[in-house]
């Protein structure tokens, strides 16, 4: 075992000599079932699962693996040329890591070169992250998203507009050692991961339990592993959390609002999206609406000197949440009138759902 996967244990153990301070632990539930009970079992009640063998059938599980580990002489020579963020994982910027770009190829002789000097402690932890694959290469169909993650209304809005230029649809790629700090996810939506290869250790902690992480100012740690925050972590009583091993071919469900932490425990390859549809909608709703009311905050005493206000709080919307609420064009739509478009749209799709032909699901597939 290399010298940081001890370190990395002797961290973890730390967590559970504590044990006793922490009253709930519990265990993350591995699913196995049709649509209908993942839907009222998992995306409901807002619940973590694992999904195993979710990559048999997955073609980059044959071509961009070698043994257990990544095929990195097949990365390179397919997608050397492509242009890549990678995060140093040594190197805290506000509350992530330092992001630079670099091309594929420049990533993969790095890793291939820590490999073979057996990843001395000595060397950086660079972790390929955030890559749109799906959109940079969309010839390249290596996997297929698994049924239960298919009601994604925010890909399938970007998929539709295309001039956007966007999606939530990534590849992560790292070394054994590389790491994801604390964090929830944009717009509080869910997340999905599949590990190709490799192994992670995630932390998870239910929607408002990392309010008990804070310090006296509000802020939330980095680094959960860190010593100082693991005995804070452990100190403080009743705090919820699941630490959970994600094997290669597993899918591991990340439901909205759950803070988490990720470490990758061998090299890992993996696929992450994140995604939106009906049952967290009213979650992300809520996270917007907090960011919008903080933004009017941030510049109200601005608000009768200037005459863009109201624009200026939808530009600042979009930079801190990723998204805003104003809609572009040169018309103003009528309340009266997104009131009556909404609902024939529910009366419309009421008709549609009992038509016979689409009532037997002759032509509904995902
Ligand atoms: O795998 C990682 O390092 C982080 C993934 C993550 O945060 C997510 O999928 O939500
Ligand atoms: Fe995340």
């Amino acid at each position: 075992m290399c010298d940081l996967n001890k370190l990395i244990d002797i961290y973890f153990s730390d967590i559970n000599i504590s044990e006793s301070n922490i009253t709930e632990k519990d265990e993350i539930k591995y699913f196995k079932g049709n649509y209908n009970d993942f839907f009222h079992g998992f995306l409901i009640p807002n619940q973590p699962c694992i999904i195993q063998n979710v990559t048999d059938q997955w073609k980059c599980k044959d071509v961009w693996v070698c043994g257990k580990g990544p095929n990195i002489a097949y990365l390179r020579e397919r997608y050397g040329d492509a242009l890549v963020t990678v995060a140093d994982c040594s190197q805290r910027y506000f509350n992530s890591q330092l992001k630079t770009y670099t091309k594929f190829k420049e990533f993969a002789d790095y890793w291939e070169n820590l490999i073979e000097k057996n990843y001395p402690l000595s060397e950086t932890r660079l972790y390929l992250k955030d890559w749109h694959f799906v959109k940079d290469f969309p010839e390249d169909i290596v996997f297929k998203v698994p049924p239960e993650f298919s009601c994604d209304w925010l890909n399938e809005y970007f998929t539709s507009q295309k001039h956007l230029n966007d999606d939530y649809k990534f590849v992560y790629m790292g070394p054994k050692g590389t790491w994801t700090p604390f964090h929830v996810d944009v717009f509080t939506s869910y997340s999905w991961s599949v590990n190709i290869c490799g192994e992670k250790k995630w932390i998870l902690l239910p929607p408002e339990e990392e309010n008990k992480l804070k310090d006296q100012f509000g802020n939330l740690p980095y680094d959960l592993t860190h010593l100082e925050n693991l005995i804070h972590f452990s100190d403080k009583q009743n705090i919820k959390f699941k630490i959970v091993i994600q094997k290669a071919g597993d899918a591991i469900f990340i439901p909205s609002g759950w803070y988490h932490e990720v470490w990758n425990m061998s090299d890992t390859i993996s696929i992450n999206h994140n995604w939106v549809n009906a049952c967290n909608i009213d979650k992300m709703w809520l996270s917007m609406k907090i960011s919008f009311e903080e933004v009017k905050k941030e510049i109200s005493q601005f608000k009768n000197s200037m005459d863009d206000w109201e624009d200026h709080c939808q530009l600042l919307l979009q930079s801190c949440f990723g998204m805003n609420f104003k809609v572009h064009g040169n018309w103003i739509l009528s309340i009266n009138q997104l009131q009556y478009d909404l609902m024939k749209v529910e009366e419309i799709l009421n008709i549609f759902l009992s038509y016979p032909d689409v009532k037997s699901r002759k032509f509904l597939s995902i």
